[in-house]
């Protein structure tokens, strides 16, 4: 068989590989959000063919109130363009202005077992903050995220390692329908990244960061003024031990450590070697400037654009339009695999 020689007019361009991710506009995104999840999907963007979208259907499995919920629809979106997503180059998306979320989201329903969903930690944790309003959303919300990934196709989502067990549900759903009716969705992968993947509460190390924690300090919100960075950081939970270094028993410590390696690039083994012979209120200072340096230029970006408001609503009427049309793709074929009748 002749040979065939690959030259760049006739070469194959490798097809790039799909990411989709979404956050919830339940409140003022914390540093926990930035650097486990969000500063990830900048620099993947510029790999990947992505998509991004404010998660606002989620946001309604707690009571949100309706003025609130609106304005921070609007805050998540800006701050998706704030951290430097390109609406060129990703999709760019508010969830629920594009209708086959919720339709996949149904069917999907279908096909997946109560069981499955009651062991869900993130349920069962949840159900016991909010334990006035265990609705049947909160139950099915993994349901509903398996939706958003599958309709795009997902190859990657990157998300925080909370997420890891919603994103094994995803799978299993999609293996399950594509063994019942033959390939449909691709099996989407997690991508955890390392350093950021779990920031913990100021207040009470042992927690996740949470933009829903009644707790403002136990959180930095990206939107903080540096003055406040500093002090949050400042009055964080520590250990009386007295030294720098990453160690059982030192959650709090581990905590900054682990956020201060992500804002400077620097290893554990090279900050305890900068603080060795130091003391936490050094330490603590450093962590805060390298914070406030960090969201600098987000905070500045944000401001901007939360000035214009037309443009931000134009930006995701846009992004939400491209969204529909690879989504009712996706959406329509699994219909029809089903056996509904599609328009
Ligand atoms: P809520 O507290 O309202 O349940 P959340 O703060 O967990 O919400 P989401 O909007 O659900 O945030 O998640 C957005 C992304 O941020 C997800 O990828 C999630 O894994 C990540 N994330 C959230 N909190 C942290 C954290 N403390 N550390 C690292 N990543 C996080
Ligand atoms: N549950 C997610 C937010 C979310 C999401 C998604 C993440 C909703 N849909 C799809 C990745 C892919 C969370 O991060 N708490």
């Amino acid at each position: 068989m002749e040979e065939k020689i690959i030259t760049p007019e006739n070469a194959q361009p490798e097809k790039k590989k799909k990411i989709l991710s979404c956050i919830q506009p339940s409140g003022i995104p914390t540093l926990g959000n930035y650097l486990g999840a969000l500063k990830n999907w900048k620099l993947l963007s510029d790999e990947f063919d992505s998509a991004f979208a404010v998660a606002d259907l989620h946001a309604i499995t707690v009571r949100q109130d309706p003025k609130k919920l609106r304005q921070q629809i609007t805050e998540v979106f800006a701050l998706l363009l704030a951290i430097g997503l390109d609406p060129e180059k990703s999709i760019i998306f508010i969830q629920s202005q594009v209708p086959a979320h919720a339709q996949l989201a149904w069917i999907l329903n279908c096909y997946t077992q109560f069981g499955e969903m009651a062991r869900m930690t993130q349920f069962k944790d949840k159900s016991q903050s909010h334990a006035d309003n265990v609705n049947v959303g909160l139950f099915s919300y993994p349901v509903l995220m398996a939706a958003d990934i599958l309709l795009y196709q997902a190859d990657l989502v990157p998300v925080g390692a909370d997420q890891k067990q919603h994103l094994e549900i995803a799978r299993d759903i999609a293996s399950r329908f594509n063994g019942i009716y033959g390939k449909t969705f691709t099996i989407p992968d997690p991508y955890i990244g390392k350093q950021g993947a779990r920031v913990m509460s100021l207040h009470d190390p042992t927690k996740k960061m949470s933009k829903s924690d009644p707790n403002p300090k136990s959180f930095i919100s990206v939107f903080d003024e540096p003055n406040t960075i500093m002090k949050k950081i400042r009055s964080a939970v520590t250990d009386s031990e007295g030294g720098v270094y990453y160690g059982e028993g030192k959650e709090g410590i581990n905590n900054l450590m682990g956020i201060y390696s992500c804002c400077t690039g620097l290893t554990m083994e090279q900050i305890e070697k900068d603080f060795a012979g130091k003391g936490y209120g050094d330490f603590k200072n450093a962590v805060g400037e390298a914070v406030v340096e960090e969201l600098r230029p987000v905070r500045e970006r944000y401001n901007m654009l939360m000035k214009d408001q037309a443009y931000l609503m134009d930006m995701a009427a846009k992004g939400a339009e491209t969204a529909s049309r690879i989504a009712d793709r996706t959406l329509h074929k699994a219909m029809k695999k089903c056996g509904f009748i599609v328009k």
